[in-house]
């Protein structure tokens, strides 16, 4: 009966360690992938997209693909958002799913750049 009880609780503490080393590991790889839509044209607006996406903090990859009009990216969920980077893409002049470029951002676009807006 006495080891019987012994035996629990080696059980238990193993338990214990074993979990908490599991929720240690996925803090650490908190990684998020998403897809939202970006309006642009062409390699110059690729470049811009991607450079605004990826200097927002906790952002590790950004592809944007012309064909789909999409970006997609890999971010740390508890460092950033969706929401945070498209407001970064809009501040490069960017419509996004996620936020609206300003008239000003948009207008410091080369002519070649200036994407058709969708109309809201
Ligand atoms: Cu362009």
């Amino acid at each position: 009966m006495k080891t019987l009880k012994y035996k629990g609780i080696i059980a238990f503490v193993i338990a214990v360690l074993i979990s908490s080393a599991t929720f240690a590991q996925n803090t650490s790889n908190l990684l998020e992938k998403g897809t939202f839509k970006v309006s642009g044209n062409c390699e110059m607006c690729k470049k811009r997209i991607e450079t605004a996406a990826l200097t927002t903090k906790g952002v590790k990859t950004a592809t944007w693909d012309d064909a789909t009009q999409t970006i997609t990216v890999t971010y740390k969920a508890d460092k950033t958002s969706e929401q945070a980077i498209g407001k970064n893409i809009a501040k490069a002049g960017y419509d996004n799913d996620h936020a609206t470029a300003e008239p000003g951002a948009y207008g410091k676009l080369p002519a070649c750049c200036k994407y058709t807006r969708d109309k809201k």
